[in-house]
């Protein structure tokens, strides 16, 4: 396993030292697991304090909802779900650094300009052209998720490192540096319940391509598939499953939305397969 620094504004995240869990905040009133809760600005603001409080390394605000048969939002609409809440946590100091989950460069640019650190790009800056020069003028880093249309791959791994691979060569074409990339297989996305669990054994090969790896797991339809028909509510076990193989395959950071389970979820594996680096010393 590989170590990171990564620059962000005024500070720096280690990656590689110890698995890092990024808590998700959907301002959205359709996300498929907790659409609606946090839409007021209010609120999500206090969840976003509530997830750095059981152990969040990184908050994740989104303000479109990409689960299959989403309704796509127009940029402003997006906009208004997202700044109001990524200034105010800027200025209420929120300890972490603040992660914007976008596919648009306009969104991207309004929210780095409000403060925000980095960017999560669900197409891997193969969507909109003008994300990665946003990205390069804000030096900001972006997590690149795989993702497609449809299901049909010539072989699963290998095209999604191709794609990965792209994600990168864009980077450093635009300026913006391989370095200031995350790479994120995108579970859930373009791919069967079976490709997500092929995707999961196989995450290691990913590490190939030397970057920081993110995976998001978090109460996904494949895990309710697998679990016999479970709703997003009840997921957490299955969540717990997934996150331990993650970090096992080599993930540097986990996107969830139960903070305080999946940080125990990273510590105790992070114990195991990072030993000396995952903060546990036994004493006595
Ligand atoms: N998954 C979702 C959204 N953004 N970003 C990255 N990098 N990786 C992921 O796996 C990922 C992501 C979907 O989950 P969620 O945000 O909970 O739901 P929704 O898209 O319905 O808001």
């Amino acid at each position: 396993m590989g170590t990171w620094r990564i620059p962000l504004r005024d500070r720096v995240i280690e990656l590689g030292q110890r698995t890092l869990v990024m808590g998700i905040l959907n301002v959205t009133p359709d996300s498929f697991s907790d659409g609606g809760r946090y839409l007021d600005p209010g609120r999500a603001c206090e969840r976003a304090w509530q997830m750095v409080e059981e152990g969040a390394d990184i908050v994740d605000v989104g303000g479109e909802s990409t689960r299959p048969g989403h309704t796509p939002v127009p940029a402003e609409v997006e906009r208004e779900r997202v700044i109001p809440v990524v200034r105010r946590l800027v200025a209420e100091g929120l300890p972490v650094p603040i992660s914007v989950d976008t596919m648009k460069a306009e969104v991207a640019e309004a929210a780095l300009e409000a403060g925000a650190h980095m960017l999560n790009d669900v197409w891997g800056l193969q969507r909109d052209p003008r994300m990665v020069r946003v990205a390069a003028r804000y030096r900001a880093p972006v997590v690149a998720m795989h993702n497609q249309e449809g299901t049909a791959y010539r072989s699963l791994m290998d095209d999604i490192a191709a794609f990965l691979r792209r994600s990168l060569e864009l980077a450093a074409e635009a300026g913006l540096g391989e370095e200031l990339v995350i790479v994120d297989p995108g579970i859930g996305f373009g791919k069967t319940a079976t490709q997500n669990l092929d995707v999961l054994r196989d995450l290691r090969r990913l590490t190939a391509l030397g970057r920081p790896i993110l995976v998001g797991t978090s109460r996904k339809s494949t895990i309710g598939k697998v679990l016999g028909g479970l709703p997003p509510g009840e997921r957490l076990e299955g969540t717990a499953a997934t996150v331990a193989v993650a970090i096992v395959g080599g993930a540097d950071i986990v996107r969830v939305h139960d903070v305080r389970a999946m940080v125990r979820v990273a510590r105790m594996t992070d114990a195991i397969v990072r030993p000396g680096r995952g903060g546990f010393v036994e004493v006595g």
